[in-house]
């Protein structure tokens, strides 16, 4: 009997030669006659001799295994599958994520398509054309990727890069150029946290768009914001905050250019948007390299400054970008930073955030009107909040 059953496959066999098409066709399962308890699952037809037999198992897997939202998932026949009567396979594929259909129908799944906790498998049917045996994969888990640096995300409205938590050496490091009289004291700095910080200064438009005036001496739309105070800057930060339904990091009373802000005690556990800390600044212009200016060994790479010769700031983003995607952090306006200007030791810090108390807010990066030594990344200067200046501007971060 086995022996016949042999010769009707060999005979099936030999009328499929000619592909798939051919062993396609019903009339494979009707040709044979007897009754096979070899008979199996999938097979179609009639209890008969069932010389069509199923794809062999298989196993498939996802890789990789432990993906993040920034990896594509591929699904792998790791062993493929082979057909006994010598069948070519075809595969077709379901993704399932969270128990639910994925909606994908190929063997991979676009990183655009995961989402931070997905859990998602992958399943895999084999066929011959009559017969089909599936395999699964193990579910994988979408993880958090890990910050990248200069990674771009709308927030806001407005172009923010990843700047990751990092320890490096502010102040008047080896590549710092030739160091100014203001305490840029070398010393170790650690913050702990990665933060999105705006991709540029804040501009005219985004500004103007959100408070409903533009207190800017150069008017453009495409230029930073300038000759506004720190409260202003504040409120401004305040306002954003609010439309995404996060902590405010100032307390302020008051409105438009007559605005007073306080910050909250510890910024770094702030939600909100708010300006960088004076070590939050310093090392995001740096982005862990050691360069005289933002991005650059040559001034006017990457900074405008009195170099230039123009007559006021320019619109944001022309020049180079350092290492973070970050462009004029060195010149085009001075950038308000959250600290009250404080002496600095050499003791290595963590997430330090300026004096005390004071009468003067750090600020940082120079401006078009300045040498570029004032645009160094190490440069510090200072001014009282209240006061404004037309090569003043801000820029924004949040965690
Ligand atoms: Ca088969
Ligand atoms: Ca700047």
């Amino acid at each position: 009997m086995r022996l016949a059953l042999l010769g009707t496959t060999l005979t099936l066999l030999a009328a499929c030669s000619g592909g798939k098409t051919a062993c396609d066709s019903p009339s494979v399962d009707t040709t044979a006659s007897d009754s096979q308890a070899d008979s199996q699952p999938g097979d179609s037809g009639t209890g008969d001799s069932v010389t069509n037999q199923p794809p062999a198992a298989f196993d498939v897997a996802i890789s990789p295994a432990a993906p993040t939202d920034r990896d594509d998932l591929i699904c792998n026949i790791v062993t493929p599958s082979t057909d006994p009567e010598g069948v070519a396979i075809t595969y077709a594929y379901t993704w399932v994520v969270n128990g639910l259909d994925g909606g994908v129908t190929t063997d991979t799944v676009p990183a655009a398509s995961t989402t931070v906790g997905d859990v998602w498998t992958c399943g895999v049917t084999a066929s011959d054309g009559v017969n089909t045996t599936e395999a699964v994969s193990a579910a994988v888990t979408i993880l958090v990727a890990p910050c990248l640096n200069g990674e771009t995300e709308t927030l806001g409205g407005a172009s923010y890069v990843h700047v990751c938590a990092s320890t490096f050496d502010m102040g008047c490091t080896a590549g710092a150029g030739t160091c100014g009289p203001f305490g840029e004291t070398v010393h170790t700095v650690t913050l702990s946290a990665d933060r999105w910080v705006g991709q540029y200064e804040v501009t005219q438009a985004e500004f103007s768009a959100v408070m409903g005036y533009n207190p800017s001496f150069a008017v453009d739309d495409s230029y930073p914001v300038e000759n506004l105070t720190f409260s202003e800057g504040a409120a401004y930060a305040n306002a954003l905050s609010a439309a995404d339904a996060l902590d405010a990091c100032y307390t302020c009373a008051g409105s438009g250019s007559t605005v007073a802000c306080e910050p909250v005690a510890d910024p770094y556990a702030c939600g909100g948007y708010r300006f960088l800390t004076e070590a939050e600044w310093e090392g995001a212009a740096r982005c862990g390299e050691d360069l005289e200016w933002s991005g650059s060994a040559t001034a006017d790479d990457v900074a405008w400054t009195q170099d230039f010769g123009a007559t006021s700031e320019e619109t944001v983003g022309l020049l180079a970008p350092n290492a973070c995607n970050l462009y004029d952090m060195s010149g085009n306006v001075w950038e308000w930073t959250g600290d009250w200007y404080g002496t600095i030791t050499t003791d290595p810090v963590t997430d330090p955030v300026g004096a005390d108390t004071g009468t003067i807010r750090t600020i940082r990066g120079g401006d078009w009107s300045h040498y570029p030594s004032y645009a160094r990344v190490a440069y510090r200067a200072s001014l009282d909040p209240t006061l404004k200046q037309t090569m003043l501007g801000i820029r924004l971060s949040r965690r």
